[in-house]
């Protein structure tokens, strides 16, 4: 865990209206997180699901962290963002040089690759933090676009990856490595609309946390977590995606370490649809007759789709009933639902699948993957009946 100390040194600066920069006071009660942690430093949480599903857009108590290293102590005033590679005009930017870019929001929903993956674990382990399904929140996200900065960078015309790397030192392999990420070039010059990736500095209103990304990160609407690069120290236009292990071989389905099957398999960018029941809890002791579930269902992030329905059945998938979806529709964004379902003295488990308005849906059973990646079958949760 960082210290107070740490905190406030880390977070010693902030973006205001008008791009200019301000000392920064009182962050310590904002970073109270509400979460189970998995690991503290690196921290490693996720809330408990019934304060996910509260609110549409998650405080930031509630919302997880996934960090590989512990968090950077990062003093504002010397911070520099490095733009290098295929552009005509190389730069390294102050967070002051940062603030002459145009603004811009989105709200968007974050979710860990590995959320959900603990399901795996009961057809063969999978390694990684534990995740039960709660590593996922939704944030305003206020930022300048990547696509802004890389238009006064001049992008040559041979690029056709944006590069990103954190400013963490991550022990792997016998050495040190920062976090790095990925998007294809066509992603990164979308400029405006809630599909825009940025370089944020602000969530929900506040600065970013030193467990964010403090003091910038990319935020990258559709895209698995992963893609969203915390402490963001620099990045490089390319004609290939990253090098770096969390692109090129993190972050992969494949079933084993097989060095060929890590070559065959590209990078994961967008995460499917997936759903979870977050009220009850699993294993919850239920008299028979109707009862009330809530949950969230996440589109996959692909422009143009969005969640077509959600289904829910305390019969085993022989009927399914529809549940309200509550809170805005967006692409980017997941949203709340409830529904009533019927439960009798044969109902073991309760169960939630979801179809979007692109043909995408979840599937009964996810095929195993070693990294247990990308976990979106029908949510299935057991519960007993007196
Ligand atoms: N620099 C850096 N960026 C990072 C990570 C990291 O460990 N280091 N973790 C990534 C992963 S795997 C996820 S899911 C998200 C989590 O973002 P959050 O901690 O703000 O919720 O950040 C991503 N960006
Ligand atoms: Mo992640």
């Amino acid at each position: 865990m960082i210290t107070r100390r740490e905190m406030l040194i880390a977070s010693g600066g902030v973006f205001v209206a008008g791009g200019m920069f301000a000392p920064r006071a009182s962050v310590a009660a904002e970073n109270d997180k509400q979460l189970i942690f998995h690991t503290t430093s690196p921290n490693n949480g996720e809330p408990e699901l019934a304060n996910l599903v509260q609110s549409w857009i998650t405080p930031l108590k509630h919302f997880y962290v996934r960090s590989h290293a512990p968090n950077p102590v990062i003093n504002p005033d010397d911070y520099q963002l490095k733009i290098e590679g295929m552009v005509r005009r190389p730069s390294s930017l102050s967070l002051k040089n940062l603030a002459r870019f145009k603004n811009r929001s989105t709200v968007a929903t974050l979710t860990c690759a590995g959320n959900r993956r603990a399901e795996y674990n009961a057809e063969g382990k999978v390694s990684g933090v534990q995740w039960q399904s709660g590593a996922i929140g939704n944030a305003t996200w206020k930022g300048i676009a990547i696509a802004d900065v890389l238009k006064e960078a001049e992008v040559l015309p041979e690029a056709k990856h944006i590069w990103f790397e954190g400013l963490d030192e991550i022990e792997k392999g016998g050495g040190i490595i920062p976090f790095g990420g990925s998007i294809p070039i066509s992603k990164a010059m979308i400029d405006s609309g809630p599909g825009a990736p940025l370089l944020a500095h602000t969530m929900n209103e506040a600065p970013l946390t030193p467990d964010h990304g403090f003091p910038l990160r990319t935020l990258v609407p559709g895209y698995i977590g992963a893609r969203s690069v915390k402490w963001l120290g620099k990045i490089v236009v390319s004609d290939r995606p990253s090098p770096n292990h969390y692109v090129a071989t993190a972050y992969k389905l494949v079933k084993n370490s097989d060095p060929i099957e890590w070559a065959e398999s590209g990078p994961i960018y967008r995460f499917p649809i997936n759903a979870a029941i977050c009220t009850p809890q699993a294993n919850s002791k239920l008299a028979t007759g109707e009862i009330d579930l809530t949950g969230y269902v996440l589109p996959t992030g692909r422009a143009g789709s969005t969640v077509d329905k959600v289904l829910v059945s305390a019969d085993q998938g022989k009927t399914w009933s529809k549940a309200d979806l509550v809170g805005q529709e967006s692409e980017f964004c997941w949203r709340l639902w409830n529904a009533k379902v019927k439960v009798t003295s044969n109902t073991r488990r309760l169960m939630v699948r979801a179809l979007d308005t692109s043909g995408g849906f979840m599937p009964y059973r996810v095929p195993w993957n070693s990294k247990g990646y990308l976990q979106n079958s029908w949510y299935k949760l057991p519960v007993e009946v007196s």
